[in-house]
């Protein structure tokens, strides 16, 4: 009896404390929910990196605004536990559980038209990380739990002005220790860049593609000697091409 209830909590917590990007804000003004969004509808992870679905999530809400943002502007990516924020009152998963700890990543590919272009196909290239803090012990998740669900990025000055997707990802890696555990939690905003930027990315990577199902970095064990998500203090690189530099 003990023991099932424990499995149930255990099952709870699983299935609970997943999370959806559904807002950005642009230097600190809030663009309001789903606005210029590609996301999904309810909060179940992609755990697949060959399905389609690994690029904006399983797409179910659309919008066509596209959001302008001035290059060198910090982004806010807002994560909730489902879509419009908790899951009734006092919801502990929310903005998305403690456990779920694992990087967070920031992408852009350059489109035609931001509000009505397919997101297949596209030459997608990373534009910041926040993976795990060595000294801290921290992961990016973590950061986004202290900050109600906002993980926080900037859009690189040297961005060339036009209409761009941006994928923003959490990978959570809890259950990351045996192949297809990793979750992934992506959805896409629709951008308009403005500026005088002229970066031309000579690196890109597909989604799907980018990743392999079994790369180091989405199978890991990340509970270290004490039993700790902390990975043994070991650093930790998100999969994919490392963040531009400009
Ligand atoms: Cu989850």
């Amino acid at each position: 009896m003990k023991f099932s209830a424990l499995a149930s909590l255990a099952l709870a917590a699983m299935v609970q404390g997943h999370a959806i990007f559904q807002e950005l804000s642009v230097n600190g003004a809030r663009q309001g929910l789903l606005a210029g969004i590609r996301a999904p509808n309810q909060n179940n992870p992609v755990t697949s990196v060959t399905s389609g679905d690994i690029t904006c999530g399983v797409v179910a809400s659309r919008d066509s605004r596209v959001i302008s943002v001035p290059a060198g502007a910090r982004l806010g990516a807002l994560y909730q536990h489902i879509v419009g924020g908790p899951q009734g009152s006092n919801d502990p998963d929310n903005p998305i559980a403690a456990s779920h700890k694992g990087p967070v990543t920031a992408w852009l590919a350059k489109v035609n038209n931001a509000g009505s272009d397919s997101h297949s196909n596209l030459q997608w290239f990373k534009i910041a990380e926040d993976a795990f803090d060595t000294g801290s012990r921290k992961w990016g998740v973590d950061r986004l739990l202290e900050s109600g669900g906002w993980a926080y990025f900037n859009l690189p000055s040297c961005i060339a002005p036009g209409q761009y997707l941006l994928r923003v990802e959490v990978i959570a890696l809890h259950n990351a220790y045996s192949s297809g555990g990793a979750q992934f939690y992506t959805s896409c905003a629709q951008i308009q860049v403005t500026g005088s930027g002229n970066y031309s990315p000579s690196n890109t990577q597909t989604f799907p593609g980018a990743y392999s199902q079994n790369d180091g970095s989405i199978v890991i064990n990340i509970y270290g000697s004490s039993g700790q998500p902390d990975n043994n203090g070991r650093s930790y690189q998100a999969p994919g091409m490392r963040p531009i530099t400009c």
